[in-house]
C-alpha cells in the first residue's frame, strides 16, 4: 500500500518485471483474451457481473458456519504487552488453534511489516505468501518477500510467484513512497531460498481445495492473484471462509481523489473479488490514515537486537529519512499491518456492512470504492439517452457484500504491533 504516492506509469515493459509462467495465468474457461475482448466500456463490468452469477454461494453459507466476523471476535487475544514483552507472555496469548491465512502482498514498506507482525504471531499460521506487483515490480515483490521470510526465520513458509501485470491495465507503481526496491530503498542481500514451483493463482487453489472452509486470505496488494485464482476455478469461492482486503476507501483515496492505490492498480480484479460472494472485511483508508507511525516508535524499533526489529527499524528509519528530505510531510501509514492486527485482535478495529462496488469504468475515477450502507437501493448511474427505447437507470435492493472498517484503535494497534517485532520471541 502506498501513502499519497504518485504513480509513475511505469509499464510491464517499461518495468523489468518478470514474466510468470504461461500456466501461471491459465485463464480457463474465463481465458486473459476474452476478458481483453470485453475490456472497453461496459462490457467489463458486464463481463466481471457475469461472473459473479457462476459463483456458489459461500462456503459459510454451505457449511452453516458461524460469522467468520463474529469467529475473529470470539478468538482474538488481547496482548497490551510493551516492548519488554517475553517470550512465554507472546506464546501464552495463542490461541489452541491459529487461524490459518495466505497473504497475498506486494512489499512494500507496510506489507514488510504486515509480514513480520503475521510471521511472529502464534494466534496466525501462515500457508504460503504469494507476491504480486504492485508497489514495484513482481521482480522487486518476490525476493522481497523471500527476503522477509529469511529475516524472520520462517523459511518453512512458501513463497509462490505471482501476477506481474495487472489483469487489462498497465501497471502503476509507487516506488515514490516505498522506495525503488520496495523496501525504503535499504538493501538487504540477495535471498537464498528460492519461490516454490506453483505460481500464486495455484497455490492459492490448491491449499484452499485441500482445506475447504479453512484458509482465509489477506489481500494487503492489488488483487490481482486473488481474481486470478477465482476466475481459474469459480469453485474455490465457496471454499473461502473470509478473505480481508487492504483497500478501498470511503472518504477519498490516496493515488486520485477517488480511488486508493490497490484497487487503482487492478480495479477488475477487485471487482471480481468483490463479486465473489466470500465473506470480506474491507480495511481501507478510512481507518489506516490514523494508524501512523511516530519516529519514537521507530527507534523503538532500532533498540530491539532481533534481526526482525532490526530490519524494521531499517525500513522505517529510510522511509522516514527520505520523506522528511524529500519536503513531504513525514507520515507513515501501516495499513497492511492494521489489517493483518485486525486478525489478531479483531476489535482494534470497528465493522459495518456495507454494499461496495468497485468503479471500473470511469475515466478519471477507476478503483473508486462505493459503498452503501442500506439508507438507499443500490442505483447505477442512468442509461444513455440514445433516441432508442432502453431500460430505465439499474436499481438493486440493498444487501451488504462486505464488512468495511469505520473506526480504529490506533493505540492499542501499536501496543500490538511493537511489541510483537521487538519481542526476543521467534
Ligand atoms: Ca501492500
Amino acid at each position: 500500500m502506498n501513502r499519497e504516492s504518485r504513480g509513475d506509469g511505469k509499464s510491464q515493459a517499461e518495468g523489468n518485471c518478470k514474466e510468470v509462467e504461461p500456466s501461471a495465468l491459465k485463464l480457463s474457461p474465463w481465458s486473459r483474451r476474452k476478458f481483453l475482448a470485453n475490456s472497453t466500456g461496459l462490457a467489463i463490468a458486464g463481463a466481471i457481473s457475469g461472473l459473479a452469477a457462476q459463483l456458489p454461494a459461500s462456503a459459510r453459507e454451505l457449511a452453516g458456519d458461524e460469522d467468520p466476523h463474529t469467529r475473529a471476535k470470539s478468538s482474538s487475544v488481547k496482548v497490551t504487552s510493551n516492548a519488554a514483552t517475553s517470550k512465554d507472555s507472546v506464546r501464552a496469548t495463542a490461541p489452541a488453534k491459529p487461524r490459518r491465512i495466505i497473504i497475498d502482498t506486494d512489499p512494500g514498506i507496510d506489507d514488510a511489516m504486515a509480514i513480520f507482525l503475521a510471521l511472529r504471531s502464534p494466534e496466525l499460521k501462515v500457508e504460503a505468501i504469494t507476491p504480486v506487483c504492485g508497489n514495484v515490480p513482481l521482480d522487486f515483490t518476490l525476493p522481497n518477500a523471500l527476503r522477509l521470510v529469511e529475516i524472520a526465520d520462517r523459511t518453512d513458509v512458501p513463497v509462490a510467484a505471482g501476477a506481474s501485470h495487472p489483469l487489462v491495465r498497465r501497471l502503476v507503481t509507487s516506488g515514490h513512497v516505498h522506495g525503488a526496491n520496495g523496501l525504503g530503498g535499504v538493501e538487504f542481500p540477495d535471498p537464498k531460498i528460492k519461490p516454490v514451483r506453483e505460481a500464486a493463482p495455484e497455490i492459492i487453489r490448491r491449499i484452499v481445495r485441500e482445506n475447504p472452509g479453512e484458509i482465509m486470505i489477506v489481500a494487503v496488494g492489488p488483487l490481482t492473484n486473488v481474481a486470478l485464482a477465482l476466475r481459474d476455478d469459480p469453485e474455490l469461492a465457496a471454499m473461502i471462509p473470509q478473505i480481508a482486503i487492504m483497500g478501498g476507501s470511503l472518504s477519498g483515496g490516496n493515488i486520485t481523489p477517488a480511488a486508493e492505490f490497490n484497487l487503482y492498480v487492478d480495479p477488475e480484479a477487485a471487482r471480481i473479488v468483490f463479486d465473489a460472494h466470500i465473506p470480506l472485511t474491507v480495511v481501507g483508508l478510512d481507518v489506516t490514515r490514523k494508524c501512523l507511525l511516530s519516529e519514537a516508535q521507530i527507534q523503538q524499533l532500532e533498540a530491539a537486537k532481533n534481526p526482525v526489529s532490526q530490519a524494521a527499524g531499517k525500513i522505517m528509519r529510510a522511509t522516514w529519512e527520505r520523506m522528511k528530505h524529500g519536503g513531504e510531510v513525514t507520515v507513515i501509514a501501516l495499513h497492511d499491518a492494521l489489517t493483518v492486527a485486525s486478525l489478531i485482535e479483531s476489535d482494534v478495529i470497528t465493522l459495518k456492512d456495507y454494499y461496495v462496488e468497485v468503479e471500473t469504468t470511469g475515466e478519471w475515477t477507476a478503483g473508486q470504492t462505493l459503498g452503501y450502507d442500506g439508507h438507499a437501493p443500490v442505483r447505477k448511474s442512468p442509461p444513455m439517452d440514445t433516441s432508442m427505447p432502453g431500460p430505465s437507470a439499474p436499481e438493486e435492493p440493498f444487501k451488504p457484500n462486505a464488512k468495511v472498517a469505520v473506526g480504529v484503535n490506533p493505540d492499542q494497534f501499536f501496543h500490538l504491533l511493537i511489541p510483537r517485532l521487538t519481542s526476543t520471541a521467534t
